[in-house]
């Protein structure tokens, strides 16, 4: 099949001219780079970070080794450097005075489903870091795509679909549909958590990334169905579409090594956390920070249209 050369076509990115303070090495064709010679602290100079955030939003993920310096507290600083940090809607976050998000294989969160973070709230974080804090010898790895790449490449007729749908997204996703043994208790437990207030969100399936003016598809696991469509059809275009952003040439994969941190671009990538290790531990900790509520190319913004808190 010929494959299109298009990378983020309509990207009003300027070019890098100063001197950039550390080397940026691209490791897929299309999504992904590894940055060295960076020390990351919330010390880091404001064009040292603004030179970081450049390279994220060319790149979509960016992974630094060797930053085992870093504890909690100074994860979550470096990402105020960003925006603000915010804790999940639902999910406790690390310790109190903390809104770093931890994920720990022993308690049954292992994020093995394509999804754009909290896409189920209206302004869905704009960018999340994480880092390794312990990594199985074998395994664990992350996958990143490019939904501005996977919106470029569409066959023209389906991008002019996706250019008029708009999606319904929940927190209550179908998080069985893929399963074939039962959850475990504390698997139970984080399920309960998560849906602790049910949130749904209504989100166009294009939107105009702020910073750089690509247009990115708003899709993953928390979609329920598109607006207009039985479930049936929703079904089915999901799958279609999911097809599309997930192909193989749209992704990087990351082999984590404990230290290591991967900061993406959550308004033009989703993610796959690969659940290969068995009974092996994993333990990785998200800071994330704050997005805008999405814009559609017609300008129409997301908006949340249930938020309901769950007694019992
Ligand atoms: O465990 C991972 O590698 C990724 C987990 C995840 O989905 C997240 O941190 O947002
Ligand atoms: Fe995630």
């Amino acid at each position: 099949m010929p494959e299109l050369p298009t990378l983020a076509a309509e990207s009003t990115l300027a070019p890098v001219t100063s001197n950039e303070p550390f080397q940026v090495r691209p490791i897929g064709g299309r999504i992904g780079a590894e940055v060295r010679g960076v020390t990351l602290s919330a010390d880091l100079d404001d064009d040292a970070v603004a030179a970081i955030n450049h390279a994220l939003l060319e790149h979509k993920v960016l992974f630094f080794r060797g930053q085992s310096h870093l504890d909690d507290a100074a994860q979550e600083a470096f990402a105020a450097r960003f925006g603000e940090t915010v804790a999940h809607p639902t999910v406790p976050s690390l310790s109190s005075g903390s809104r770093l998000l931890e994920l720990d294989s022993k308690h049954g969160t292992r994020a093995n489903s394509w999804h754009t973070d909290v896409t189920f709230v209206d302004a869905y974080p704009k960018i999340s870091i994480l880092r390794g804090v312990v990594i199985p010898p074998a395994g664990g790895d992350t996958v990143w795509a490019n939904t501005a790449a996977a919106y470029a490449n569409l066959p023209e007729v389906l991008r002019d679909l996706a250019d008029k749908l708009w999606a319904l997204h929940s927190n209550a996703y179908d998080y069985a549909a893929t399963r074939n043994v039962p959850d475990t208790e504390s698997e139970r437990e984080y399920r309960k958590q998560f849906t602790s207030t049910l949130y749904e969100t209504e989100h166009p399936v294009v939107r105009v990334h702020p910073e750089t003016g690509e247009r990115t598809l708003v899709l993953g696991h928390f979609v329920q169905r598109f607006i207009g469509l039985s479930q049936r059809d929703s079904d089915r275009l999901a799958e279609l579409f999911h097809d599309h952003v997930t192909r193989l040439e749209n992704t990087v994969r990351w082999r984590w090594t404990q230290g290591d941190v991967a900061i993406w671009d959550n308004r033009a990538t989703q993610h796959y956390a690969v659940a290969d290790y068995a009974d092996a531990h994993r333990v990785v900790r998200r800071a994330t920070v704050h997005g805008d509520v999405p814009v559609g190319i017609d300008g129409r913004k997301s908006r949340i249209v249930k938020q309901e808190t769950r007694t019992a």
